[in-house]
Protein backbone atom coordinates (compact mmCIF):
# COMPACT_ATOMS: atom_id res chain seq x y z
CA UNK A 1 0.00 0.00 0.00
CA UNK A 2 1.67 3.13 -1.50
CA UNK A 3 1.22 5.83 1.69
CA UNK A 4 -0.15 9.16 0.37
CA UNK A 5 2.59 12.00 0.71
CA UNK A 6 2.03 14.35 3.78
CA UNK A 7 3.00 17.12 1.34
CA UNK A 8 3.32 17.82 -1.98
CA UNK A 9 6.88 17.99 -3.89
CA UNK A 10 7.54 19.97 -7.01
CA UNK A 11 10.39 21.79 -8.84
CA UNK A 12 9.90 25.40 -10.44
CA UNK A 13 12.43 24.37 -13.51
CA UNK A 14 9.60 21.55 -14.76
CA UNK A 15 8.12 22.25 -17.89
CA UNK A 16 4.70 22.31 -16.42
CA UNK A 17 5.49 24.29 -13.24
CA UNK A 18 3.65 27.82 -13.81
CA UNK A 19 0.49 25.86 -14.66
CA UNK A 20 0.76 23.35 -11.75
CA UNK A 21 1.52 26.50 -9.65
CA UNK A 22 -1.63 28.54 -11.00
CA UNK A 23 -3.58 25.17 -9.83
CA UNK A 24 -2.24 24.83 -6.42
CA UNK A 25 -2.77 28.89 -5.44
CA UNK A 26 -6.35 28.85 -6.81
CA UNK A 27 -8.82 29.85 -4.70
CA UNK A 28 -12.17 30.58 -5.10
CA UNK A 29 -13.70 32.76 -2.37
CA UNK A 30 -17.20 33.64 -4.01
CA UNK A 31 -19.92 32.50 -2.22
CA UNK A 32 -22.55 30.52 -3.71
CA UNK A 33 -26.06 31.72 -5.12
CA UNK A 34 -28.11 30.36 -2.32
CA UNK A 35 -25.42 31.72 0.72
CA UNK A 36 -25.93 35.26 -1.13
CA UNK A 37 -30.26 35.19 -1.12
CA UNK A 38 -29.68 33.97 2.42
CA UNK A 39 -27.87 36.77 3.10
CA UNK A 40 -29.89 39.29 1.03
CA UNK A 41 -33.14 38.07 3.40
CA UNK A 42 -31.30 38.87 6.45
CA UNK A 43 -30.14 42.34 5.77
CA UNK A 44 -33.79 43.20 4.40
CA UNK A 45 -35.43 41.76 7.86
CA UNK A 46 -32.64 43.94 9.85
CA UNK A 47 -33.56 47.27 7.92
CA UNK A 48 -36.78 46.59 8.31
CA UNK A 49 -37.36 45.19 12.01
CA UNK A 50 -34.20 46.17 13.55
CA UNK A 51 -33.90 44.88 16.78
CA UNK A 52 -36.55 42.58 16.73
CA UNK A 53 -35.19 40.99 13.73
CA UNK A 54 -31.16 40.90 15.13
CA UNK A 55 -32.63 38.95 17.99
CA UNK A 56 -34.65 37.02 16.60
CA UNK A 57 -31.84 36.13 14.13
CA UNK A 58 -29.35 35.42 17.44
CA UNK A 59 -31.88 33.14 18.91
CA UNK A 60 -32.22 31.05 15.84
CA UNK A 61 -28.29 30.75 14.90
CA UNK A 62 -26.38 31.38 18.13
CA UNK A 63 -29.20 29.83 20.15
CA UNK A 64 -29.43 32.94 22.86
CA UNK A 65 -32.54 33.60 24.91
CA UNK A 66 -32.51 37.13 26.27
CA UNK A 67 -35.34 39.11 27.70
CA UNK A 68 -34.64 42.00 25.64
CA UNK A 69 -32.45 43.69 23.09
CA UNK A 70 -30.51 45.50 25.89
CA UNK A 71 -28.72 42.27 27.52
CA UNK A 72 -26.97 41.53 24.18
CA UNK A 73 -24.99 44.73 25.04
CA UNK A 74 -21.73 44.15 27.32
CA UNK A 75 -21.37 47.01 29.69
CA UNK A 76 -17.66 48.51 30.13
CA UNK A 77 -17.72 46.73 33.41
CA UNK A 78 -18.26 43.69 32.01
CA UNK A 79 -15.01 44.14 30.00
CA UNK A 80 -13.11 45.52 32.85
CA UNK A 81 -13.94 42.49 35.08
CA UNK A 82 -12.46 39.89 32.01
CA UNK A 83 -9.65 41.69 32.38
CA UNK A 84 -9.62 40.76 35.82
CA UNK A 85 -10.40 37.48 35.42
CA UNK A 86 -7.84 36.32 32.95
CA UNK A 87 -4.50 35.09 33.99
CA UNK A 88 -1.57 37.84 35.25
CA UNK A 89 0.72 36.57 32.34
CA UNK A 90 -1.79 36.21 30.07
CA UNK A 91 -3.21 40.42 30.82
CA UNK A 92 0.83 40.96 30.53
CA UNK A 93 1.15 39.47 27.24
CA UNK A 94 -1.82 41.30 25.90
CA UNK A 95 -0.61 44.42 27.21
CA UNK A 96 2.86 44.11 25.99
CA UNK A 97 1.16 43.29 22.40
CA UNK A 98 -1.09 46.42 22.48
CA UNK A 99 1.82 48.83 23.37
CA UNK A 100 3.90 47.47 20.67
CA UNK A 101 1.02 47.68 18.00
CA UNK A 102 0.51 51.33 19.30
CA UNK A 103 3.38 52.02 18.92
CA UNK A 104 4.05 50.75 15.19
CA UNK A 105 0.41 52.03 14.02
CA UNK A 106 1.64 55.97 15.44
CA UNK A 107 4.36 55.79 12.29
CA UNK A 108 1.50 55.39 10.22
CA UNK A 109 -0.75 58.06 10.93
CA UNK A 110 -0.78 60.64 7.76
CA UNK A 111 -0.96 64.62 8.63
CA UNK A 112 -2.66 66.99 6.61
CA UNK A 113 -0.92 68.64 4.13
CA UNK A 114 -0.80 72.34 2.28
CA UNK A 115 1.22 73.99 -0.41
CA UNK A 116 0.95 77.70 -1.92
CA UNK A 117 1.47 78.88 -5.30
CA UNK A 118 2.97 82.26 -5.85
CA UNK A 119 -0.13 83.95 -6.77
CA UNK A 120 -1.33 82.79 -3.28
CA UNK A 121 -3.68 80.20 -4.40
CA UNK A 122 -2.98 77.62 -1.53
CA UNK A 123 -3.85 73.83 -2.22
CA UNK A 124 -3.87 71.01 0.35
CA UNK A 125 -5.41 68.02 1.64
CA UNK A 126 -7.02 67.55 5.32
CA UNK A 127 -7.24 64.09 6.65
CA UNK A 128 -9.50 63.15 9.24
CA UNK A 129 -10.83 59.91 10.63
CA UNK A 130 -13.83 58.18 10.32
CA UNK A 131 -16.49 58.42 13.05
CA UNK A 132 -17.26 55.33 13.87
CA UNK A 133 -15.87 51.75 13.15
CA UNK A 134 -17.72 48.54 13.73
CA UNK A 135 -15.62 45.49 14.33
CA UNK A 136 -16.51 42.14 13.44
CA UNK A 137 -15.54 39.35 15.90
CA UNK A 138 -15.58 35.96 14.92
CA UNK A 139 -16.96 33.40 17.80
CA UNK A 140 -16.28 29.86 18.24
CA UNK A 141 -12.77 28.33 17.49
CA UNK A 142 -11.69 31.08 14.93
CA UNK A 143 -12.51 33.90 17.84
CA UNK A 144 -8.78 35.47 18.12
CA UNK A 145 -7.61 38.16 21.20
CA UNK A 146 -5.17 39.43 18.98
CA UNK A 147 -7.51 39.81 16.09
CA UNK A 148 -9.35 42.24 18.24
CA UNK A 149 -6.36 44.25 18.83
CA UNK A 150 -4.77 44.07 15.86
CA UNK A 151 -8.40 46.08 14.24
CA UNK A 152 -9.43 48.26 17.14
CA UNK A 153 -6.05 49.96 17.79
CA UNK A 154 -5.08 50.89 14.34
CA UNK A 155 -8.88 52.95 14.72
CA UNK A 156 -7.69 53.90 17.98
CA UNK A 157 -4.47 55.86 16.93
CA UNK A 158 -6.63 56.63 13.80
CA UNK A 159 -8.62 59.11 16.35
CA UNK A 160 -11.70 57.15 15.57
CA UNK A 161 -14.40 58.66 17.98
CA UNK A 162 -16.20 55.20 18.78
CA UNK A 163 -15.68 51.94 18.47
CA UNK A 164 -18.28 48.94 17.97
CA UNK A 165 -17.48 45.35 18.09
CA UNK A 166 -19.85 42.71 17.60
CA UNK A 167 -19.18 38.99 18.68
CA UNK A 168 -21.44 36.34 18.36
CA UNK A 169 -21.45 34.21 21.50
CA UNK A 170 -22.82 30.53 20.38
CA UNK A 171 -25.01 28.93 23.31
CA UNK A 172 -23.63 31.88 25.23
CA UNK A 173 -20.04 30.97 25.22
CA UNK A 174 -18.08 34.12 25.69
CA UNK A 175 -14.15 34.09 25.10
CA UNK A 176 -12.60 36.21 28.16
CA UNK A 177 -9.29 37.07 26.55
CA UNK A 178 -11.36 38.79 23.50
CA UNK A 179 -13.21 40.89 26.03
CA UNK A 180 -9.92 41.54 27.65
CA UNK A 181 -8.28 42.66 24.53
CA UNK A 182 -11.84 45.02 23.54
CA UNK A 183 -10.86 46.73 26.99
CA UNK A 184 -7.09 46.95 26.77
CA UNK A 185 -7.86 48.58 22.58
CA UNK A 186 -10.20 50.57 23.87
CA UNK A 187 -12.93 49.72 22.79
CA UNK A 188 -16.46 51.62 23.18
CA UNK A 189 -19.37 49.11 23.06
CA UNK A 190 -19.69 45.74 22.43
CA UNK A 191 -22.54 43.64 21.36
CA UNK A 192 -22.78 39.83 21.45
CA UNK A 193 -24.04 39.31 17.90
CA UNK A 194 -22.73 37.91 15.18
CA UNK A 195 -23.57 36.88 11.74
CA UNK A 196 -25.41 38.29 8.92
CA UNK A 197 -27.94 39.67 11.15
CA UNK A 198 -24.71 41.73 13.14
CA UNK A 199 -22.92 43.33 10.03
CA UNK A 200 -26.82 44.30 8.64
CA UNK A 201 -27.24 46.24 11.98
CA UNK A 202 -23.96 48.12 11.94
CA UNK A 203 -24.36 48.77 8.52
CA UNK A 204 -28.10 50.17 8.91
CA UNK A 205 -28.12 50.97 12.51
CA UNK A 206 -31.10 49.58 14.91
CA UNK A 207 -32.90 51.32 17.58
CA UNK A 208 -29.60 49.81 19.80
CA UNK A 209 -26.99 49.13 17.42
CA UNK A 210 -25.69 52.59 16.35
CA UNK A 211 -24.92 52.61 12.23
CA UNK A 212 -21.10 52.62 11.55
CA UNK A 213 -18.73 53.75 8.76
CA UNK A 214 -16.47 51.83 8.12
CA UNK A 215 -17.12 47.44 8.97
CA UNK A 216 -13.74 45.86 9.36
CA UNK A 217 -12.61 42.32 10.74
CA UNK A 218 -12.90 38.29 9.31
CA UNK A 219 -15.73 36.38 9.09
CA UNK A 220 -17.25 33.48 7.92
CA UNK A 221 -18.96 33.13 4.62
CA UNK A 222 -21.95 34.61 5.93
CA UNK A 223 -19.95 37.75 7.43
CA UNK A 224 -18.02 38.26 4.41
CA UNK A 225 -20.78 38.19 1.74
CA UNK A 226 -22.61 40.52 4.31
CA UNK A 227 -20.04 43.14 4.12
CA UNK A 228 -19.86 42.64 0.26
CA UNK A 229 -23.09 43.96 0.26
CA UNK A 230 -23.30 46.82 2.37
CA UNK A 231 -20.46 47.87 0.84
CA UNK A 232 -20.98 51.32 -0.36
CA UNK A 233 -23.39 52.00 2.39
CA UNK A 234 -20.34 51.65 4.67
CA UNK A 235 -16.94 50.74 4.08
CA UNK A 236 -15.46 47.57 4.89
CA UNK A 237 -11.92 46.18 4.70
CA UNK A 238 -10.07 43.76 2.33
CA UNK A 239 -12.70 40.34 1.88
CA UNK A 240 -9.68 37.71 3.76
CA UNK A 241 -9.19 34.65 2.17
CA UNK A 242 -7.73 31.59 3.71
CA UNK A 243 -3.85 32.52 6.02
CA UNK A 244 -1.06 32.10 3.68
CA UNK A 245 2.75 31.71 4.39
CA UNK A 246 5.66 31.71 1.91
CA UNK A 247 8.90 30.54 2.77
CA UNK A 248 12.21 31.07 1.07
CA UNK A 249 15.08 29.20 2.63
CA UNK A 250 18.69 28.86 1.92
CA UNK A 251 18.50 25.74 3.44
CA UNK A 252 20.85 26.80 6.82
CA UNK A 253 17.62 27.06 8.90
CA UNK A 254 17.03 24.26 11.04
CA UNK A 255 14.49 21.83 9.56
CA UNK A 256 12.11 21.95 12.69
CA UNK A 257 11.48 25.48 12.42
CA UNK A 258 10.49 25.52 8.84
CA UNK A 259 8.19 22.82 9.26
CA UNK A 260 6.91 24.62 12.21
CA UNK A 261 6.67 27.69 10.85
CA UNK A 262 4.56 25.95 7.40
CA UNK A 263 2.62 24.57 10.50
CA UNK A 264 1.68 28.05 12.29
CA UNK A 265 -0.21 29.07 9.01
CA UNK A 266 -1.71 25.23 7.82
CA UNK A 267 -3.16 24.84 11.98
CA UNK A 268 -5.76 28.25 11.04
CA UNK A 269 -7.68 26.42 8.64
CA UNK A 270 -7.84 23.23 6.00
CA UNK A 271 -7.80 25.63 3.30
CA UNK A 272 -4.44 27.29 4.50
CA UNK A 273 -1.80 27.65 2.35
CA UNK A 274 2.07 26.52 3.39
CA UNK A 275 4.51 27.06 0.93
CA UNK A 276 8.31 26.22 1.15
CA UNK A 277 10.76 27.40 -1.68
CA UNK A 278 14.33 26.46 -1.46
CA UNK A 279 17.60 25.54 -3.76
CA UNK A 280 18.05 22.77 -1.79
CA UNK A 281 17.05 19.05 -2.56
CA UNK A 282 18.29 17.78 0.44
CA UNK A 283 17.14 20.09 2.79
CA UNK A 284 13.54 19.78 1.52
CA UNK A 285 13.78 16.25 2.59
CA UNK A 286 14.95 17.14 5.56
CA UNK A 287 11.92 19.34 6.24
CA UNK A 288 9.62 16.86 4.75
CA UNK A 289 10.68 14.28 7.29
CA UNK A 290 10.24 17.13 10.00
CA UNK A 291 6.71 17.96 9.07
CA UNK A 292 5.87 14.11 9.05
CA UNK A 293 7.29 13.43 12.96
CA UNK A 294 6.41 16.98 13.79
CA UNK A 295 2.49 16.93 12.74
CA UNK A 296 1.44 14.21 15.53
CA UNK A 297 2.76 16.87 17.86
CA UNK A 298 -0.21 19.33 16.96
CA UNK A 299 -3.45 20.01 18.84
CA UNK A 300 -4.84 20.56 15.44
CA UNK A 301 -3.22 18.12 13.67
CA UNK A 302 -6.36 16.88 11.72
CA UNK A 303 -6.95 21.00 10.34
CA UNK A 304 -3.10 20.84 9.50
CA UNK A 305 -2.42 17.28 7.96
CA UNK A 306 -5.41 18.18 5.71
CA UNK A 307 -3.99 22.12 4.71
CA UNK A 308 -0.19 20.37 4.04
CA UNK A 309 -1.80 17.86 1.67
CA UNK A 310 -4.42 19.68 -0.04
CA UNK A 311 -2.68 23.14 -0.33
CA UNK A 312 0.87 22.89 1.03
CA UNK A 313 3.90 22.92 -1.13
CA UNK A 314 7.93 22.15 -0.74
CA UNK A 315 9.22 23.57 -4.32
CA UNK A 316 12.68 23.25 -5.25
CA UNK A 317 14.22 26.01 -6.89
CA UNK A 318 17.24 27.09 -9.21
CA UNK A 319 18.94 29.90 -6.83
CA UNK A 320 17.44 32.63 -4.81
CA UNK A 321 16.91 34.65 -7.43
CA UNK A 322 14.61 32.49 -8.36
CA UNK A 323 12.92 31.82 -5.22
CA UNK A 324 12.12 35.64 -5.18
CA UNK A 325 10.83 35.42 -9.52
CA UNK A 326 8.12 32.75 -7.60
CA UNK A 327 7.30 35.08 -4.78
CA UNK A 328 6.74 38.10 -6.26
CA UNK A 329 4.28 35.60 -8.46
CA UNK A 330 2.48 33.93 -5.11
CA UNK A 331 2.25 37.90 -3.89
CA UNK A 332 2.08 35.69 -0.44
CA UNK A 333 -0.20 37.49 2.82
CA UNK A 334 3.20 36.38 4.96
CA UNK A 335 6.67 35.89 3.81
CA UNK A 336 9.63 34.75 5.84
CA UNK A 337 13.07 34.85 4.67
CA UNK A 338 15.02 32.67 6.32
CA UNK A 339 18.26 33.76 4.66
CA UNK A 340 21.60 34.42 5.91
CA UNK A 341 21.23 37.85 4.37
CA UNK A 342 17.95 39.10 3.70
CA UNK A 343 18.38 42.69 2.84
CA UNK A 344 19.67 41.62 -0.29
CA UNK A 345 16.40 39.86 -1.33
CA UNK A 346 14.37 42.54 0.16
CA UNK A 347 14.15 45.31 -2.54
CA UNK A 348 13.03 42.77 -5.19
CA UNK A 349 10.48 41.98 -3.28
CA UNK A 350 7.36 43.08 -4.82
CA UNK A 351 4.83 41.83 -3.63
CA UNK A 352 3.72 40.40 0.01
CA UNK A 353 1.30 41.27 2.52
CA UNK A 354 4.13 41.66 5.25
CA UNK A 355 7.93 40.31 5.14
CA UNK A 356 10.00 38.23 7.98
CA UNK A 357 13.50 38.78 8.03
CA UNK A 358 15.65 36.22 8.70
CA UNK A 359 15.34 33.00 10.57
CA UNK A 360 14.93 34.00 14.06
CA UNK A 361 11.84 36.28 12.66
CA UNK A 362 8.68 33.99 13.09
CA UNK A 363 5.74 34.57 11.34
CA UNK A 364 3.81 33.92 14.51
CA UNK A 365 5.55 37.02 16.54
CA UNK A 366 4.32 38.83 13.55
CA UNK A 367 0.57 37.62 14.45
CA UNK A 368 0.82 38.44 17.91
CA UNK A 369 3.15 41.03 19.34
CA UNK A 370 6.48 42.36 17.13
CA UNK A 371 3.92 45.22 16.32
CA UNK A 372 2.80 45.48 12.38
CA UNK A 373 -1.03 44.08 11.74
CA UNK A 374 -1.63 40.47 11.39
CA UNK A 375 -4.47 41.63 8.99
CA UNK A 376 -2.88 41.14 5.23
CA UNK A 377 -3.89 40.87 1.93
CA UNK A 378 -4.63 37.03 1.24
CA UNK A 379 -5.02 34.78 -2.09
CA UNK A 380 -2.64 37.10 -4.15
CA UNK A 381 -4.02 40.19 -3.37
CA UNK A 382 -0.89 41.76 -1.71
CA UNK A 383 -0.64 42.48 -5.98
CA UNK A 384 -2.96 45.61 -4.94
CA UNK A 385 -3.85 45.70 -1.24
CA UNK A 386 -1.69 46.48 1.64
CA UNK A 387 -1.80 45.50 5.67
CA UNK A 388 -5.04 47.39 7.44
CA UNK A 389 -3.74 50.08 8.92
CA UNK A 390 -4.64 53.84 10.60
CA UNK A 391 -5.07 54.88 7.02
CA UNK A 392 -7.92 52.68 6.93
CA UNK A 393 -9.78 54.83 9.35
CA UNK A 394 -8.57 58.03 7.89
CA UNK A 395 -9.45 59.64 5.21
CA UNK A 396 -8.90 62.79 3.03
CA UNK A 397 -10.67 65.92 1.84
CA UNK A 398 -9.35 68.54 -0.56
CA UNK A 399 -8.39 71.92 0.25
CA UNK A 400 -8.29 74.96 -2.69
CA UNK A 401 -8.38 78.48 -1.68
CA UNK A 402 -7.84 81.15 -4.33
CA UNK A 403 -6.86 84.73 -4.39
CA UNK A 404 -8.22 87.13 -6.38
CA UNK A 405 -5.74 86.77 -8.96
CA UNK A 406 -5.46 83.05 -8.44
CA UNK A 407 -8.56 82.91 -9.22
CA UNK A 408 -8.41 85.18 -12.15
CA UNK A 409 -6.05 82.83 -14.05
CA UNK A 410 -6.95 79.89 -13.07
CA UNK A 411 -10.77 81.19 -14.26
CA UNK A 412 -9.09 81.55 -17.95
CA UNK A 413 -8.18 77.79 -18.44
CA UNK A 414 -11.64 76.79 -16.72
CA UNK A 415 -13.69 78.76 -19.27
CA UNK A 416 -11.48 77.55 -22.02
CA UNK A 417 -12.04 73.76 -20.94
CA UNK A 418 -15.91 74.55 -19.72
CA UNK A 419 -17.34 75.85 -22.98
CA UNK A 420 -15.22 72.91 -24.68
CA UNK A 421 -17.99 71.07 -22.49
CA UNK A 422 -20.65 73.04 -23.29
CA UNK A 423 -21.24 74.10 -19.85
CA UNK A 424 -21.93 77.90 -20.20
CA UNK A 425 -22.63 78.32 -16.13
CA UNK A 426 -19.27 76.36 -15.10
CA UNK A 427 -17.64 78.70 -17.83
CA UNK A 428 -19.54 81.92 -17.13
CA UNK A 429 -18.86 81.42 -12.79
CA UNK A 430 -15.18 81.11 -13.73
CA UNK A 431 -15.25 84.03 -16.10
CA UNK A 432 -16.86 86.58 -13.80
CA UNK A 433 -13.88 86.15 -11.48
CA UNK A 434 -11.76 86.92 -14.45
CA UNK A 435 -9.96 90.18 -13.52
CA UNK A 436 -10.36 92.59 -16.88
CA UNK A 437 -7.39 95.64 -17.60
N1 LIG B 1 -2.06 34.35 11.02
C1 LIG B 1 -3.37 34.95 11.16
C2 LIG B 1 -3.52 35.80 12.39
C3 LIG B 1 -3.49 35.09 13.70
N2 LIG B 1 -2.64 34.13 14.03
C4 LIG B 1 -4.28 35.26 14.78
C5 LIG B 1 -2.86 33.76 15.28
N3 LIG B 1 -3.87 34.43 15.74
C6 LIG B 1 -3.65 35.77 9.91
O1 LIG B 1 -2.64 36.64 9.59
ZN1 LIG C 1 -1.58 32.96 12.62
Amino acid sequence: MSKTPVVRRMNADDAGFTAELDQLLSWESVSDAEVNQRVVDIIAQVRSLGDAAVLDFTRQFDGVEVDSFGQLELPQARLQQALENIEDDQRAALQTAAERIRRYHEHQRQDSWRYTDPDGTMLGQQVSAIDRAGIYVPGGKATYPSSVLMNAIPAKVAGVAEIIMVVPTPKGEINEMVLAAAAIAGVDRVFTIGGAQAVAALAYGTESVPAVDKIVGPGNIYVATAKQLVFGRVGIDMIAGPSEILVVCDGQTDPDWIAMDLFSQAEHDQDAQSILLSPDAEFLDKVQASIERLLPTLEREDIARVSMAERGALIQVRDLDHAVEVANRIAPEHLELSVADPEALLPRIRHAGAIFMGRYTAEALGDYCAGPNHVLPTSGTARFFSPLGVYDFQKRSSIIFCTPEGASELGKVASVLARGESLTAHAKSAEYRIIKD
